[in-house]
């Protein structure tokens, strides 16, 4: 770790005379939290990760990691060896904490922060003063100041930062969103440049000082609120654009003409560069953060609101036309390729694929086989249903449908060969490329 970071922090810290667990202690060890907790270690701060589940902080304790990414693995048991970074299921006293917990949907597509709420409540107890609280989770615009409201009831010893607050406070608050792609996620964390929104400015220039320690891009300094706003507006214009994607993709069809030749000849355009069209949008992001959005301004947004309600649709719409090509052939079977949310992960969240392929089975079981590189075992939603988890080249043997849902790098040296005779329905693009 740069010198002068380690020095102003041991500074900070010097008014309270107690010297923090850890330097920095990260609050769920999932897809962000743990690549960061292992990104931060490896850059010379003293870490703890923490997480709920007993499993997950035992397996990172054996340098083990419980998600698939890229370099991942290499790196937590390097800096588990080096002891930089533990993991515990109970909260420290820490120098800088982040929070990266889920923040998921709820009922009526409502943000539910419930689980940042708490992580908040369980951080309180062990804040010192000079400590510096930020906030990664994606989260509706209000969040940070949610999380020092709640900080600041359970501990009244303390000053903590309000928006618009003169003075100086006790410790700092901020949000910095993370946007990190999941497969790049240990090389983003670094080369990405980064927005931190303080409660106030000087919270936002504490928190920089965690980031600058490690992150090569930019580090853009800004309001709590605004850096919330930056987070849900990425990925809305993500959403926006793929919908585009995904509804010419249905208007190709209805005017009989081939969308991929139409996106790539379109795109020969200067200024238009079409993403490409899908089964529907999944993960945990992109599906998801757009409502966050229409959340804060149901009336405003409704360019959001519908690419979300085209990009859903786009899945129910893959299913259908799988339900026809299965009626034209009631003797055969379809071989589905791929279940994961996007090619070369083992992340199932918010799948399309996965969504599409549990409802065919629930109505066409054994008619149903499933090839995904990426899971030994069918997931719950498909165990049961007669549907059947074989090796690619299993599946071409007795499937007369062969349909891509995700192309996965496993895939894509089919070629018109290997489908000979087959029916073959593409929804990514993957045989024309
Ligand atoms: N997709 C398409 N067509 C495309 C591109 C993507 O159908 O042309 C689909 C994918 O198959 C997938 C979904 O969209 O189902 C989302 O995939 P993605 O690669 O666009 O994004 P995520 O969810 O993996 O990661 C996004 C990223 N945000 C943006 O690119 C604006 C990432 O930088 C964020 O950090 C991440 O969300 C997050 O955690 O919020």
């Amino acid at each position: 770790m740069n010198a002068p970071f380690k020095a102003a922090t041991t500074e900070l810290h010097a008014a309270a005379a107690v010297t923090p667990e850890h330097e920095v202690a990260v609050i769920g060890l999932g897809y962000i939290g743990l690549p960061t907790a292992a990104v931060l270690a490896s850059h010379g701060w003293r870490v703890c990760g923490v997480d709920v589940s007993q499993k997950v902080v035992d397996t990172v304790n054996a340098g083990g990691i419980h998600i698939e990414e890229a370099d991942l693995d290499r790196l937590v048991s390097d800096v588990i060896a080096s002891e930089r970074l533990v993991a515990s299921c109970r909260v420290p006293s820490a120098s800088f904490y982040m929070i990266a917990v889920p923040t998921p949907l709820g009922p009526g597509k409502s943000p539910d922060i419930s689980f940042v709420e708490a992580a908040a409540r369980a951080i309180a107890p062990q804040i010192l003063p000079g400590s510096c609280v930020i906030v990664e989770s994606t989260s509706p615009v209000g969040t940070t100041e949610r999380v020092a409201e709640i900080i600041a009831k359970l501990r009244p010893d303390l000053v903590v930062p309000r928006d618009g607050m003169e003075g100086k406070a006790d410790i700092a608050l901020a949000y910095c969103p993370e946007r990190v792609l999941p497969g790049r996620i240990v090389r983003e964390l670094v080369e990405n440049d980064r927005v931190i929104g303080g409660v106030t400015p000087a919270c936002a220039e504490r928190a920089a000082m965690l980031y600058a320690s490690f992150v090569a891009g930019d580090c853009l300094l800004t309001s709590a609120r605004i850096a919330e706003t930056v987070k849900l507006v990425e990925n809305s214009f993500r959403d926006v654009n793929i919908a585009f994607a995904n509804e010419l993709s249905m208007i190709a069809d209805a005017i009989g003409v081939d969308v991929w030749d139409v996106i790539r000849l379109a795109n020969r355009h200067p200024r238009v560069n079409i993403l490409q069209p899908g089964p529907g949008v999944g993960g945990h992001c992109i599906a998801v953060d757009p409502w966050f959005l229409v959340a804060g301004a149901p009336e405003a947004a409704r360019l959001v609101r519908t690419a979300r309600e085209v990009n859903d649709h786009k899945a129910h719409y893959t299913e259908s036309r799988i339900r026809a090509l299965l009626a034209a052939a009631p003797d055969g079977k379809v071989a589905l390729l791929g279940l994961a949310f996007k090619p070369d992960i083992d992340d199932f969240r918010e799948s399309p694929a996965l969504e599409i392929a549990e409802n065919l089975a629930r109505d066409l079981g054994d008619r149903i086989i499933v090839v995904e590189p990426f899971t030994q075992t069918l997931p719950a939603g498909l165990a049961g249903t007669g549907a059947s988890l074989t090796s690619l080249d299993a599946a071409l043997e007795v499937a007369e449908i062969v349909v891509v849902l995700v192309d996965h790098t496993a895939f894509r040296h089919l070629s018109s060969d290997h489908l000979a005779g087959k029916i073959t329905f593409d929804t990514r693009g993957m045989l024309k490329r």
